[in-house]
């Protein structure tokens, strides 16, 4: 994609979100290695192209769904950090009252109306959003993220069909980092790609490089623009690689040293970072200021949580239970 055809103003928040996503994840590493955020949380650092990418061609009043690597997708959306840290910190001024935490915030003012932990899980909710769209004649649209490993399940194909099928306006966007916990693709996955799955569906597949944010975001914005003037779904696998583990602890040694490195090298940030400079549309300086301006913002977001009630269980029942 021609960087010179974007706004400034465009290329700088795609930029400013990358560098808010890793900051936040650095940041959520520090705070689950000295007990400060209760349960389990999966980090999304080396992915931030994806998100960034996708969102960015939707509207405010476009759908995501999301997985249990949510957070990136959450801030990509438009989620404030501070509400979002406060959530994953259990505390009342969270997203979600700090009763969902990190694998089921939600926050519908922008956008973000689901997350599950379940593998697939919100994939079919995600064509039934659709559908609602479709009935009520509005033009918006629904994407759906969610892993490699989450392709082989039943839901996902269920869902592929009827979407197609309907022709339902939404985007979905498979994530392959490659691995679903420990397992590598090559011992769970029978097609040759997992785009192939797009052909039973009779729905237009793309492969991207999901670690560079302009061509995710060209791809992401012609499936968008398809499904909101009613040609119907798309299927995007964008390729990329996440940089920690699994989740925020140790699963051992399952990835070869050199393929980390690898990937840590074609890091989005940095190849984006390139880009611009290089093309001259934005200065050092101007990316300097964002860099500085995103490590505040996560300060304050720590401060703000930090500050906030906890969430416990009497409050925490208010919500769950219909008395
Ligand atoms: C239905 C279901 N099966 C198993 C799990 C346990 N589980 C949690 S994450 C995960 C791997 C998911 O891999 P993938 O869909 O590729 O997403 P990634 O973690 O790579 O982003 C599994 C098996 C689950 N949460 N739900």
């Amino acid at each position: 994609m021609d960087v010179k055809s974007l706004s400034k103003e465009l290329l700088l928040d795609m930029y400013y979100k990358m560098v808010l996503i890793r900051r936040f994840e650095e940041k959520l590493v520090e705070l689950y290695r000295i007990g400060k955020i209760p349960g389990i949380a999966h980090g999304y650092i080396g992915e931030e192209a994806v998100a960034v990418g996708v969102c960015s061609a939707l509207r405010k009043d476009d759908y995501i769904l999301s997985t249990h690597r949510g957070h990136g997708h959450s801030l990509a959306k438009g989620v404030d950090p501070k509400y979002l840290m406060a959530e994953l910190m259990a505390r009342k001024t969270g997203v979600c009252k700090g009763i969902g935490g990190s694998m089921h915030s939600t926050e519908p003012e922008v956008g973000v109306i689901f997350s599950s932990a379940i593998v697939a899980g919100s994939i079919p909710i995600a064509v039934g959003v659709a559908l609602a769209f479709k009935m009520r004649r509005e033009d918006r649209v629904v994407v759906s993220f969610f892993g490699d490993g989450a392709t082989n399940r039943g839901t996902f194909h269920e869902a592929l069909n009827l979407a197609s099928l309907w022709k339902l306006p939404v985007v979905f966007v498979c994530e392959n980092n490659f691995y679903a916990i420990s397992t590598h693709i090559s011992k769970s996955i029978s097609a040759k790609e997992i785009v192939d799955r797009a052909i039973a569906y009779n729905m237009p597949g793309k492969v991207v490089d999901g670690n560079d944010v302009l061509a995710v975001y060209e791809v992401a914005l012609e499936a968008v623009e398809r499904a909101r003037r009613g040609g119907g779904p798309t299927f995007i696998e964008a390729r990329t690689y996440r940089w920690l583990d699994h989740g925020m602890y140790y699963l051992g040694k399952y990835r070869p040293d050199e393929e980390v490195l690898a990937w840590k090298q074609r890091c989005p940030i940095k190849l984006f970072k390139e880009r611009l400079l290089r093309e001259g549309v934005v200065t050092e300086q101007e990316l300097e200021m964002v860099d500085v301006r995103v490590l505040q913002e996560i300060e304050e977001a720590v401060k703000f949580a930090e500050e906030s009630e906890e969430t416990d269980l009497e409050f925490a029942k208010q919500f769950v239970y219909v008395r």
